[in-house]
């Protein structure tokens, strides 16, 4: 009777889920209840995200639950980071919440460091300066005279959000709210200075609480749309990649992590803030760990380089992701190569057209195919890992062996492959489902049948097979480093 299961709720910046995690014999057994698009909706030149649809798909998960006669002890939320939902005194939500990839903060961080400077900012938080942190976010909404600012009485981070719609209680977990750069990385508590540059107390914000805390029981109201009386909502790590994190098979300390979706999220872990000249000057972030501990992470365009072109070839037929990786890999090699960070590729019209005339303008060869296209993307990809992991070498205290690929990303084997023949060392990929993993055990451990981040990752390990990638042809690689420095030194 040592069988317990768990619902997590997994919301990506692109697509969510709900998974069913059963504990037994020191392995967690994953399946999944229903898988969803999480669609940015352009209205008016605004991007936003659809909260009671995401709302709605966590009630229909747990009719789905109900239904199959499936016990659960609790339910968790995680998502993407730094966006939030205002709510009024009436506890309504003040308007939908804008998306991350809004144009509107572009030019947001310069205006607030005339009000306190980035240094300092920086030297505060801990965390990387991105034009849509929450802090310039809540900054843009004031600039703009925003007719919900004056009247905002609670400001909740999305997974808080919603398992405020879930209870009817306001909590404010540690590792979401560590993403919006409000957070002083070493008190763990709000910046009072940032705080009062957005003309915001704590009060604004809900409870502050550590994962593992239970936020409440379901409300009578989602009781009686989905038939279960009893069910815990627990604060998970709310933030999706500390969720993933935890939930690294690694066997020892001398590892990098990327948390590959979406975003390419890769790091080491650290018991206390890295906050230095050179981690601004390579702008670093330092967010909050499921365990207490430190994310020393940068932030990599990944997967959405390839989401936003695969959208486009769909358009005269239906594509898979298996289709674009083969027709990557019959690509000839080390064509043209773009900086997956460029600020073209963040939110642009079109994909494919971006990537082009990226090229055109650092003179080299202009992808025409899918396969072009896709193979410029993921060998750009792999040098950008290359890159990033000799500077994190360069913070870390201890020497890095292997790089663990975790999420949705680590199941392409091409890329995997490219990645360790960049890098030279091995990477060993999976699990894909490291998020909703994390968020899982996290619950388990709240249960009280885990007990720590050892035995988190033990779990990890007797669960999932995961496939590793030997550095070859790594010499070939380091030949074309040089063309790839050339082009990120440019643009
Ligand atoms: C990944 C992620 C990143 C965060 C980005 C935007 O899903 O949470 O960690 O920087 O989304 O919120």
């Amino acid at each position: 009777d040592n069988l317990m299961s768990f619902l997590a709720i997994d919301l990506g910046a692109s697509s969510g889920r709900a998974m069913l995690g059963t504990i037994q014999n020191d392995q967690l057994e994953l399946k999944e209840i229903s898988r969803f698009p999480n669609p940015i909706i352009e209205v008016n030149n605004r991007l936003y995200w659809d909260l009671f649809y995401l709302y709605n798909q966590i009630i229909t998960s747990l009719r789905e639950v109900k239904s199959h006669r499936l016990h659960v002890t609790s339910l968790g939320i995680d998502t993407w980071g730094v966006d939030f939902v205002c709510f009024g005194k009436d506890r309504e939500p003040l308007r939908m919440p804008y998306s991350y990839r809004d144009s509107r903060t572009f030019d947001a961080p310069e205006r607030f460091f005339s009000k306190i400077p980035k240094e300092e900012v920086y030297r505060k938080t801990g965390i990387q300066i991105m034009n849509f942190n929450t802090l310039f976010q809540l900054d843009t909404l004031l600039h703009e005279n925003s007719s919900i600012y004056p009247v905002i009485n609670k400001i909740l981070f999305m997974p808080d959000a919603l398992s405020y719609l879930l209870t009817g209680t306001a909590v404010t977990e540690y590792t979401i709210s560590s993403t919006s750069q409000m957070l002083d990385a070493y008190t763990q508590n709000f910046d009072s200075s940032l705080l009062q540059a957005l003309q915001l107390d704590g009060n604004h914000f809900g409870m502050l609480v550590y994962p593992g805390h239970k936020i409440g029981n379901i409300s009578p109201s989602v009781q009686r749309l989905t038939g279960i009386q009893n069910l815990s909502v627990i604060a998970v790590a709310g933030h999706d990649t500390a969720s993933a994190v935890l939930a690294t098979p690694a066997k020892d300390e001398n590892f990098a992590y990327l948390s590959s979706g979406t975003w390419s999220l890769m790091g080491i872990e650290s018991e206390t803030p890295v906050i230095n000249d050179e981690t601004f000057r390579l702008n670093f972030t330092n967010e909050g760990g499921a365990d207490g501990s430190i994310r020393l992470l940068k932030n990599i365009c990944g997967m959405w380089l390839i989401e936003q072109c695969k959208k486009e070839w769909e358009n005269n037929q239906p594509v898979t992701y298996e289709d674009i990786v083969a027709a990557a890999k019959q690509s000839v090699p080390f064509k043209c190569f773009i900086n997956p960070d460029s600020p073209c590729f963040a939110a642009p019209g079109s994909m494919t057209t971006a990537i082009q005339s990226y090229c055109k303008e650092t003179n080299q060869y202009i992808p025409q195919t899918m396969g072009e296209l896709a193979r410029c993307i993921y060998e750009s990809l792999a040098f950008r890992y290359k890159q990033v992991l000799a500077d994190l070498q360069q913070l870390a205290t201890f020497p890095i062996h292997i790089l663990h690929i975790i999420g949705g990303g680590s199941q392409n084997k091409l890329l995997n492959t490219f990645t360790a023949n960049a890098i030279g060392k091995p990477v060993v990929a999976g699990p894909s489902e490291a998020t909703a993993m994390g968020n899982i055990l996290l619950q388990a451990k709240a249960a009280g049948i885990v007990n720590d981040k050892q035995e988190i990752r033990q779990i990890v390990r007797n669960s999932i097979e995961p496939d590793t990638f030997e550095p070859e042809d790594t010499p070939l690689w380091e030949s074309h480093y040089s063309d790839y420095l050339n082009v990120y030194r440019n643009i």
